[in-house]
Order: C-alpha cells, then sequence, then structure tokens
C-alpha cells in the first residue's frame, strides 16, 4: 500500500498447506518452478525471508540483485529455477530440469507449481506428454483455486475435473484436498518415490482457495462474500494447529511462542530490506545474457 513493491503483488494467503505440505516432501536438492503467486513456495523451499523481501522492493540484496522483482525470483542454492510472470511458462523449464535429473542419474525431483488456469495453456500439454512418455521424475502441482484472475474454472473448461487430464498423457494423477497439508505431504511422498524408482511423473490436483483477491487492489466483484467465508472456515493454518492442540502434539502456549519468534522474523527482515539500496544505474546490463 505504500507503493514500494513495483508492479502488482499477489498473494499467497490461503494457499500455504500446498506449498509447506509439498516442500516438507522434498529434498533441498529437488528443483522447483513456481509463478508470481510464488513467495508461500520460495519460503517453504528454504529461501531467505530478507532476500525476498529485498527482491520484493527491488533492492540489491534480493536474490536477482534487485532486477527481478516480485515475478522473477530464483535461487539456485535451494533449488528455486524461478517465479514465472507467464502463467503456464514455468512447468516445461520443469521437465527440462527432470530431464536434466534423469540423463545425469542425480536422483532430483523437478515440481512445477501452476494454477488451474495454465492448464488451457498449449505448453502444460506438451510438458505433460513429454514428461509422461520419458517417464521423467517430476511432479505437476496444479494449485487449483477455482479461478484464473477473475474468471471462474467452469465458465472456462467443459470438464473442470482437471486430473482427468492426468490419464490423457498416460500419467498417474490424483486430486488432494490442499488445505490439509499433512494430505499435501503424503500425496507428495509418494509421488517423489514413484519419480526416483523410475516410474514417471505423477500429476496432483490440490483443491485450495486464495483467500486474498488475485492482486493487490482487486475489487473481488465475481466471488461472493459468502463463499470466501465457507473457505476462511476451513483456512490450513487453522485447521493444522486445531490438529496439533487436540491431538496434543502442541500446546497453545507454544503455538503462541513460535508465532511472536516469527512475527518478529518476519518483521526485522521487512525492516531490513527497506534499508538495502537499489541497485546503481551501471548496474543496468549486468547479469544479462
Ligand atoms: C500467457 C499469459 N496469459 C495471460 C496472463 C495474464 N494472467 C495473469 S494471472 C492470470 C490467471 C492465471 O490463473 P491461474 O493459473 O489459475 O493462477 P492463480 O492466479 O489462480 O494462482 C492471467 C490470465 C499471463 N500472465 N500470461
Ligand atoms: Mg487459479
Amino acid at each position: 500500500m505504500e507503493g514500494l513493491v513495483g508492479g502488482s503483488y499477489h498473494s499467497y494467503v490461503g494457499q500455504e498447506a500446498v506449498a509447506v505440505g509439498v516442500c516438507s516432501a522434498l529434498a533441498r536438492e529437488d528443483t522447483i518452478t513456481t509463478t508470481y503467486r510464488g513467495r508461500g513456495q520460495h519460503l517453504a523451499k528454504g529461501a531467505s525471508a530478507y532476500r525476498l523481501f529485498a527482491e520484493l522492493l527491488g533492492r540489491v540484496d534480493g536474490y536477482c540483485k534487485g532486477k527481478g522483482g516480485p515475478m522473477h525470483i530464483c535461487d539456485l542454492e535451494t533449488g528455486i529455477l524461478g517465479a514465472n510472470g507467464i502463467v503456464a511458462g514455468g512447468i516445461s523449464h520443469s521437465v527440462g530440469a527432470a530431464l536434466t535429473a534423469q540423463m545425469s542419474g542425480s536422483r532430483q525431483v523437478a515440481v512445477a507449481f501452476f494454477g488451474d488456469g495454465a492448464v488451457n495453456q498449449g505448453v502444460f500439454s506438451e510438458a505433460m506428454n513429454l514428461a509422461a512418455l520419458w517417464n521423467l521424475p517430476m511432479i505437476f502441482v496444479c494449485e487449483n483455486n477455482l479461478y484464473a484472475e477473475m474468471t471462474p474454472l467452469s465458465s472456462y473448461v467443459k470438464n473442470a475435473r482437471l486430473v482427468d487430464r492426468a490419464a490423457a498423457f498416460g500419467m498417474v494423477g490424483e486430486v488432494v484436498d490442499g488445505n490439509d497439508v499433512e494430505a499435501v505431504f503424503r500425496a507428495v511422498q509418494s509421488a517423489r518415490t514413484r519419480a526416483l524408482d523410475g516410474r514417471g511423473p505423477t500429476f496432483l490436483e490440490m483443491m485450495t482457495y486464495r483467500l486474498h483477491g488475485h492482486m493487490l487492489g482487486d475489487p473481488e466483484t465475481y466471488r461472493s462474500k459468502e463463499e470466501v467465508a465457507e473457505w476462511r472456515a476451513r483456512d490450513p493454518i487453522v485447521r493444522w494447529k486445531t490438529h496439533l492442540l487436540e491431538s496434543g502434539l502442541a500446546t497453545e502456549g507454544r503455538l503462541a511462542e513460535l508465532e511472536q519468534t516469527l512475527d518478529a522474523e518476519l518483521a526485522s527482515a521487512a525492516e531490513r530490506a527497506r534499508a538495502s539500496l537499489e541497485p546503481g544505474p551501471e548496474t543496468i546490463l549486468e547479469d544479462v545474457l
């Protein structure tokens, strides 16, 4: 709201269980590609909050030295091959990473995160076909949040069961409750084992919902307050917290302590990022291919 972030900002609030469940089941060497909504996945894969904030603000300490901005963050150390402003743009990059892993015998798995809207892009079908045909160690994670920008899924596909696309390419597919972090974790664990055993890729349709607008300033005229409230009641963080308390795995006190620690860590990362410098004009041609 202060205008510090260049371009638009796309919130991941509501979909956190997908990023956390998927990345918790991956090894650090495994690779991911994601979208303009990718900060959740970046954090879950082990990226530093400070360097993410700095990139959002276009500062030199950011992952791309402030030249990538919110939509183009990558970090090879944590296996983040890139966020992408182009819908479905990262999926084929993950096919390339999976092919590299297969040819080099590195035992890495490549994960592509994308939205429901991406399945109607031609590159999605090309990627699904090659990954299945070549038995690549890859996991397709479709975050079905029921909308592509302001367009509801039911108005742009005849068959809203996106998982059915998997069978068309000879790939294993599964629908997962994307707001249940444990269900996501389990599904990815078995998909990863399948990939490493040489049994090929998996398509996971994660059913979820974004609780904020598509981007900052979205007037949200295309969905009802009741619908949002219904999904808010299924907030994945609240659900996980309730589960931890009811099963005795954590206490209120311990969770409050964790929340405080994390809030402080994030606030300090954001504050430090504001103080980081902007790249000088003399660096404009550095790192450009
Ligand atoms: C190739 C391409 N076409 C259109 C756009 C504009 N656009 C940005 S986000 C978006 C919707 C994508 O929806 P979805 O894949 O479901 O992801 P979500 O935003 O719901 O996470 C569109 C059409 C774009 N960025 N790239
Ligand atoms: Mg969507």
